[in-house]
């Protein structure tokens, strides 16, 4: 088999505030595709982790009585909680006060200078600690920071600068040449548009703040922020195997996930450090949408966030996975509520997949003494998994998450069609019509079986149990994905509820 490396981002989070639903939804859409890519077979490295100089976290860590770093490994480690909780499985996760990655840090600054793309000068002007970002007057309205509605403020030092503005050509024809490079469409569009608009150079210092990495040849500055959050990306293939470097084998990234509030630094000036340095650029760039609740960002500086552990307790993990691939379309924005996971929840993870798979798992039950017939897929259904593994794979590609999604539960909603069509319960009344019961249930556990392929990336908790239970081996290999590959003879296993009912909806503000 043709084995071809992906490599797979999320940004790494800023750990000043615990994790929440946002930053969730980045890793679990990245894990599905990761998921997906396995199960083809192919060599993945899935890269996540947190974000962790700068003057934020410092400032929160000394309003806690604590030292920076005693405060970043606390709150990273809620962050790596968030991450296996969704059950993301991240090949590696980086911190950036790793010591690899500070080293990687120090010497790529030490390439941009040694090209001549750094020079020393003076920065005078905004910055919003909450963005970790330079602001102009103009980009301010009422003087408030866009997203944190805060104050930014007024800074004069002395910083080395890259010379951002000697990439606008560079990235200018990397855009043209690839008019796919950033998703959605809109999004290159906004990202070349600020481009041609004009680059100016950008600080890549700070002087007055300590908690970061310190310049190769400055110490007494350290790295903006950003520039040392960008380099993990590139970093962390050079430690995260000790005594082996992976740049050769994973990079350029195939995908980098992001929301659209660090547009312009992924798209902007990340390609362009990756230019100076001598890089290849990442492949494709994934800018999604933002979750809302009542029309407003989610996010810990408004304080209107939903609690992903809060989800997963009452609901499950899956249940969290897949709501969020689902209520919103994957790359726009959508309002979220804990209401809507209720609902969700039961009309379609309870409904239409965990009652299909009981149903089929007590029909064969009852009427085959829990042996899987002998007989062949219907035509029909078999046609609908083929053409859903086709579109599946095709969307998941794209990283069209919520389309793949769909394409998958047409499968799910046509199994349940043919329950009512065929009424099982009819023909076991009628023992002449012993062959078509046995296509009909046949069809069912077969069919049930390539939903639980066609799912496990999103489901991955349900899908070794929807297996489990219809007696098919626990390989959820893509090859998997067609009709027909259930043996006659498998013995089912009794169900529990995959989703089973829940009560009382989650409560609180954010509803
Ligand atoms: O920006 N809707 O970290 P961050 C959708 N450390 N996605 C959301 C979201 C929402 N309401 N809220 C957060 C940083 N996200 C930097 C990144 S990368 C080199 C450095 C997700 O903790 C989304 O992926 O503010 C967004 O881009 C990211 O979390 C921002 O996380």
């Amino acid at each position: 088999m043709h084995v071809q490396p992906t490599f797979i981002t999320t940004p790494i989070y800023y750990v000043n505030a615990q994790p929440h639903l946002g930053h969730a939804y980045t890793t679990i859409a990245a894990d599905v595709y990761a998921r997906h890519m396995r199960q083809r077979g192919e060599d993945v490295f899935f890269l996540t982790g947190t974000d962790e100089h700068g003057d934020k976290n410092a400032r929160v860590a000394a309003e806690q009585g604590l030292t920076p770093q005693q405060f970043v490994d606390g709150s990273s480690a809620a962050f790596r909680r968030m991450t296996n909780a969704v059950l993301a499985t991240q090949d590696f996760f980086i911190r950036t006060t790793d010591a690899g990655h500070m080293a990687f840090v120090q010497r790529f600054l030490q390439t941009l200078k040694d090209n001549g793309h750094v020079y020393e000068g003076v920065y005078e002007g905004l910055y919003c600690t909450g963005c970790e970002a330079f602001y102009k007057e103009e980009d301010l309205p009422g003087g408030l920071c866009p997203d944190h509605g805060t104050k930014p403020e007024w800074l004069q030092e002395s910083n080395w600068f890259f010379r951002l503005s000697a990439f606008q050509e560079p990235l200018l024809a990397h855009y043209d040449a690839d008019p796919a490079f950033v998703r959605p469409a809109a999004r290159w569009n906004e990202a070349r548009s600020f481009i041609a608009g004009g680059l100016e150079d950008v600080s890549l210092s700070r002087a007055s703040i300590e908690w970061g990495v310190p310049l190769p040849w400055a110490p007494d500055q350290t790295c903006y922020v950003w520039f040392d959050a960008l380099l993990n990306y590139a970093s962390a293939l050079t430690y995260a195997r000790p005594g082996e470097d992976l740049t050769e084998r994973y990079w350029p990234p195939r995908w980098q996930l992001l929301a659209k509030d660090i547009l312009k630094f992924h798209a902007v000036i990340w390609p362009a450090m990756l230019l100076a340095a001598g890089y290849a650029l990442p492949q494709r760039l994934m800018i999604h949408g933002y979750l809302t609740v009542r029309d407003t960002k989610m996010s810990k500086s408004l304080g209107n966030v939903l609690d992903p552990f809060a989800v997963i307790d009452r609901y499950g993990v899956d249940a969290l996975r897949y709501y969020l691939l689902r209520d919103v379309r994957f790359g726009g924005d959508g309002g979220i509520s804990y209401d809507a996971v209720h609902e969700r929840y039961h009309a379609e993870l309870a409904n239409d997949l965990g009652n299909l798979l009981n149903r089929v798992t007590a029909m064969i039950g009852k009427y085959r003494d829990g042996i899987v017939p002998d007989a062949q897929c219907e035509p029909g259904i078999a046609a609908a998994i083929a053409l859903a593994s086709e579109s599946v794979a095709r969307h998941v590609h794209a990283l069209e998450l919520t389309e793949a999604l769909d394409a998958a539960w047409v499968v799910v909603r046509d199994l349940n069609r043919l329950v009512e069509d065929r009424a099982p319960w009819t023909l076991a009344k009628e023992p002449a019509r012993a062959d078509e019961l046995d296509t009909v249930l046949y069809t069912l556990a077969d069919g049930t079986r390539a939903c639980a392929i066609l799912l496990a990336a999103v489901l991955p908790d349900s899908a070794p149990r929807m297996l489990a239970a219809l007696g098919a081996s626990d390989a959820l290999d893509w090859g998997q994905a067609v009709a027909n590959a259930l043996p006659a003879g498998a013995r089912i296993a009794a169900a529990g509820p995959l989703f089973p009912r829940i009560e009382e909806p989650l409560g609180g503000d954010a509803n």
